[in-house]
């Protein structure tokens, strides 16, 4: 169908910078920081006596609790390796001194960077696998988190996505010669799931796959499926213009209603529609299907009225 695609195909819009506390990163020049040898670090400070309070009523200050667990949240809790995950918490004074070692399922723990009061850097392993997080101080772990999932990605396209912001696309096999977007919601176990801060790929080239689930996973570069879901967040209430663009078939559903059909085997192409929605969150459903070579792309765009431009619908409208 779209075999003989024509390149000068419509420009796509320019997606949008990721969002600030993203940390899209190259994915072949960051190296592992080694933990320092123990024979570098200063000898530890002895304590000195404090000197007795001159005034005896006055209530003394508690002292942390050695015990007392790290509070963390890590962000984003999917990623590709060699990127840079973010802890967020409150750190303990000592933690930040003595720094501390992240330990990512299934490869040897690397060293926190960029620490900061209430948070710090690691980046994941090459051979870091999904699954639980620990973070350690001197071998003892003061918090256990995640999972963290790893996602392949060779091209450093795929943007590491913050808790709760984005959509999640479940990832489908299709039978080689599909038409139509089969019912997604009856294909069982999905082949993979990813996370995307929001719809925005533009047209590329069959072989680059779609972000997230790039080279790794072999063949799916054709003949796959994505049911992406989600929320969106309407800033104003009444009739909204929504643009689907694709290669190839995609439908849209906010609410449960079909709002665009843009099914079937087609080169990079849109529909839009208009709908009547309230301010606030509604439910979002779009699904998704790469048939044959030589293109893939994915956009949702949106606009207030048709006096506005159109615009990428933006990581921030949307959550998970
Ligand atoms: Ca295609």
């Amino acid at each position: 169908m779209n075999g003989g695609q024509d390149p000068s195909q419509p420009q796509p819009a320019t997606p949008p910078p990721p969002p600030p506390e993203t940390q899209a990163r190259g994915t072949t020049n960051v190296r592992v920081r080694r933990p320092t040898p123990a024979t570098s670090t200063p000898p530890p400070v002895v304590a000195q006596p404090t000197p007795a309070q001159p005034t005896p009523a006055q209530p003394t200050t508690p002292v942390p609790v050695q015990t007392t667990q790290l509070s963390l949240v890590m962000e984003p809790n999917v990623g590709p390796v060699q990127t840079s995950v973010r802890f967020v918490g409150d750190l303990p004074a000592r933690a930040r001194m003595r720094g501390l070692e992240v330990r990512f399922s299934g490869a040897s723990p690397v060293r926190a960077t960029r620490v900061t009061r209430d948070s710090f850097y690691a980046t994941v392993p090459s051979n870091a696998q999904t699954g639980p997080v620990e973070v350690s101080m001197g071998g003892r772990v003061l918090w256990t988190g995640g999972p963290f999932r790893v996602v392949p990605s060779d091209s450093g396209l795929l943007v590491p996505v913050p808790v709760a912001r984005g959509l999640t696309g479940k990832v489908y096999r299709l039978n080689g010669g599909t038409q139509r977007l089969p019912d997604l919601g009856a294909q069982g176990q999905p082949f993979a799931t990813i996370v995307v801060p929001n719809l925005a790929v533009n047209p590329r080239r069959f072989s680059e796959g779609f972000p997230g689930i790039a080279a790794d996973q072999g063949s799916l570069v054709e003949w796959f499926a994505i049911r992406f879901e989600g929320t969106i967040e309407v800033p104003a209430g009444g009739a909204r213009e929504f643009k689907l663009f694709s290669d190839d078939g995609s439908v849209l559903y906010i609410d449960g209603q079909k709002v665009i059909d843009h099914d079937g085997l087609h080169v990079a192409s849109a529909k839009t529609a208009q709908v009547q929605l309230s301010p606030g969150k509604h439910k979002i459903v779009v699904d998704y299907f790469q048939g044959p070579r030589y293109y893939i792309a994915l956009e949702l765009h949106w606009r207030g009225n048709a006096q506005e431009a159109w615009q990428i619908v933006p990581p921030e409208a949307l959550s998970r």
